[in-house]
């Protein structure tokens, strides 16, 4: 069951439509803000080192893009030492009137995670790096849970390589009481490594999560997204995960690019109607767009699931 309907004028955003120099656009973070849709997007320039882009629509699928870009690697500070690589696939949750941003910072260290804020989408702070390395797709829920944010995250270790975390916090900076929740399946679609895609979207029997499974081939690696269901009180707790993947590479621009044989996600939009917006970069070169309806995507999580460990 692939439950993903692709917006027929695929893909929404290249760089083409972007008014400085960029080689790709892909990897964005959604949001409403205002009664518009924001997507902060990444960008590879071209020495092959990344920025945020941002772009902003009415509709949800026709995007026009900000005269120069939103966030760039930090040129001086702590942030500079640990973002000179540059800065990728950004998260967007707002909560308590905040959009927060976090974002994979990359150096001669490591990727890790760095958190910044915005208010009104003109001026954005950074807050902190969250986690050290080798960390990526960090995603806040947009809810509090006892008094405290939670976050999915994707720590790497060769012992047990690239599965999901949950942890919390009081403050977004210091975060603890970290579990692992859920692992690569072996001989499955995601059998190599997973990771948080989209923030949770709340639907009444859970919160949904987007995420992203790699399947290794003879031909590199493929990139697709699931769903999982988490407990609407106790996030930790794992409900279901999908068993089949929801969208994989099959459109030309997914196939072939930058890197060929990727859809990935970091962001989503649920709508008034039942409908999701997910929004995907296809082979780390394009922004693409399709819809879903949230209740298929929970059944799948519920219905036809494999265990999450
Ligand atoms: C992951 C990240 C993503 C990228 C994907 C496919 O490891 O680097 O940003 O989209 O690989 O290249």
């Amino acid at each position: 069951m692939a439950c993903v309907k692709r917006y027929e004028h695929n893909p929404i955003l290249t760089r083409n439509d972007v008014p400085y120099e960029v080689a790709t656009v892909h990897n964005a973070g959604v949001t409403k803000y205002d009664g518009e849709y924001v997507m902060l997007f990444r960008s590879h320039k071209l020495n092959g080192r990344s920025i945020l882009g941002l772009a902003r629509s009415t509709d949800g699928f026709h995007f026009t893009v900000d005269e120069k870009p939103f966030l760039e690697p930090a040129s001086s500070g702590v942030f500079a030492e640990y973002e000179a690589f540059g800065i990728e696939d950004p998260r967007i949750t707002c909560i308590d009137g905040e959009y927060l941003i976090t974002y994979s910072a990359y150096s001669k260290h490591g990727v890790r995670i760095g958190l910044a804020r915005t208010l009104d989408w003109q001026k954005v702070e950074r807050i902190a790096f969250i986690t050290e390395a080798d960390y990526r797709n960090v995603v806040i829920f947009p809810e509090k849970f006892n008094g405290r944010y939670a976050r999915l995250d994707r720590p790497h270790s060769d012992i047990s390589p690239w599965s999901i975390w949950i942890s919390y916090s009081h403050d977004l900076r210091y975060w603890g009481d970290a579990e692992l929740i859920m692992k690569p399946e072996p001989y499955h679609w995601d059998e190599m490594k997973i990771g948080p895609g989209a923030p949770p979207i709340k639907t009444s029997r859970g919160w949904l999560s987007i995420y992203h499974g790699v399947f290794p081939t003879m031909d590199g690696n493929i990139y697709r997204l699931g769903v999982a269901l988490h407990h609407l009180n106790d996030p930790s707790i794992i409900l279901g995960v999908g068993d089949d993947w929801i969208l994989q590479p099959e459109d030309p621009w997914e196939i072939t690019g930058y890197v060929h044989n990727v859809v990935f996600s970091c962001g989503a939009v649920p709508e008034d109607d039942g409908n999701v917006k997910i929004y995907w970069g296809g082979a780390d070169t394009v922004m693409c767009a399709g819809t879903a309806r949230i209740n298929e995507l929970v059944d799948l999580c519920l219905h036809k699931s494999r265990k999450p460990l």
